[in-house]
């Protein structure tokens, strides 16, 4: 019971078990993970896949032949273990010629290597079976007004995708993009900030089906929204390509928590919508362990986001399935709104006297929703008191 295997299709980025706890006030607490281990562990633990920044596993400025040694030793503990690699990314973020930015700094030098950077990336990530490709715009913003002219660097941003978009076109890979947005951290505003200013962006690009979102749980929630609601708009556009699941507590710094710390009741609504939605892709772990567990700690923190969705998704199951909890939709008139407002057309809606002249409004006013019975129902049930 709660024991992940592959079918439930749990993923985890090497940067994420990798980290090694350096934060802006302190250094490393833990060593460097070797790539190989962590992909023999994490398919112990009963993961499916393994994610990816170039960096992650070449470092940065290899040359061609060490390059070719670290994807070779990656792709023998791939075959080993039958680890998957659905997704991988670009770091477009650490070395210093990314402070301003990547695909919209202003120098535009930078924004061709941050291109090339990526390119190259892309032909690998696809080589090792990905299917989605994330970009996380962690540079691309501003601290200060003048500094970046938010209108053009759309329009670099925009540049940029339809580049990417042409690129894997033209090499007839099957590869889709997802943009993942973040409000801010580390810069002091992020362009993209939210998954609604994601969704707009991307339908003003020249292959608007090839890119969709990969939203974060704790993103989301560090600009204070609801994050199930976000995956629930991503769901209705149909642009959920991939998402990272981690815990948040609030509106501060970018915590990273494993998932199901942090917001619970939010975590058990995105379960429920996640089980009860058409969304195949990976459930992919996006989290730190603190930098206060050593490797013990870490496998512990990773397993822990595994077992906690499990939970979760039997607490979700639980509730959908009793017959009170039926009622009180009903009671709630969840059936009511998923009809129609007016499938008899606006003419009818027009001529209908019941739905204005007649309507007691004041009466209708009065009437109680039941939202109350029902959620404490679903608390009931998250809280395993039924
Ligand atoms: C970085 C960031 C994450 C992104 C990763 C993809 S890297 O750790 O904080 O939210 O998903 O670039
Ligand atoms: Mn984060
Ligand atoms: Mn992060
Ligand atoms: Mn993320």
């Amino acid at each position: 019971r709660f024991t992940p295997t592959p079918e439930d299709k749990f993923s985890f980025g090497l940067w994420t078990v990798g980290w090694q706890g350096r934060d802006p006030f302190g250094d490393a607490t833990r060593g460097a993970l070797d790539p190989v281990e962590s992909v023999g562990r994490l398919a112990d633990l009963g993961a499916y896949g393994v994610t990816f920044h170039d960096d992650d596993l070449i470092p940065f400025g290899a040359s061609d032949a060490e390059r070719d040694a670290h994807v070779k030793r990656f792709r023998q503990a791939l075959d080993a273990t039958g680890l998957v690699v659905p997704m991988a990314t670009t770091n477009l973020f650490t070395h210093p010629v990314f402070k301003d930015g990547a695909f919209t700094a202003n120098d535009r030098d930078i924004r061709r290597y941050a291109l090339r950077k990526t390119l190259r990336n892309i032909d690998l990530a696809v080589d090792l079976g990905a299917r989605t490709y994330v970009a996380w715009g962690g540079r691309e913003g501003a601290e200060s007004g003048a500094a970046k002219d938010v209108r053009v660097a759309l329009d670099r941003m925009k540049e940029a995708f339809d580049l990417l978009g042409q690129y894997v076109t033209e090499q007839g890979y099957d590869l889709r993009f997802a943009v993942e947005p973040k409000p801010n951290e580390p810069r002091g505003d992020i362009l993209l900030p939210t998954v609604g200013h994601a969704l707009a962006f991307i339908e003003r690009l020249e292959r608007p089906d090839l890119v969709g979102v990969n939203p974060e749980t704790g993103h989301e929630q560090m600009a204070g929204l609801n994050f199930t609601h976000g995956i629930a708009q991503a769901l209705w556009a149909g642009k959920l390509f991939h998402i990272d699941l981690n815990g948040q507590s609030g509106i501060k710094y970018d915590q990273d928590l494993r998932f199901g710390s942090g917001n619970l009741r939010d975590a058990f609504w995105l379960v429920d919508l996640l089980e009860t939605s058409d969304y195949t892709g990976p459930r992919h772990f996006d989290f730190k362990p603190p930098r206060t567990e050593d490797m013990d700690g870490v496998w512990a923190s990773a397993a822990g986001n595994m077992r906690n969705y499990l939970i979760l998704k039997e607490r979700s199951a639980a509730f959908r399935a009793d017959p009170e909890v039926r009622e009180a939709l009903r009671a709630a008139r969840l059936d009511d709104l998923a009809r129609p407002t007016a499938e008899d057309g606006l003419a009818a809606l027009l001529a209908d006297r019941a739905a204005f002249e007649d309507f007691d409004v004041e009466a209708a006013g009065e009437r109680g929703m039941a939202f109350e019975h029902l959620d404490q129902l679903a608390l009931d049930h998250l809280l395993g008191a039924r």
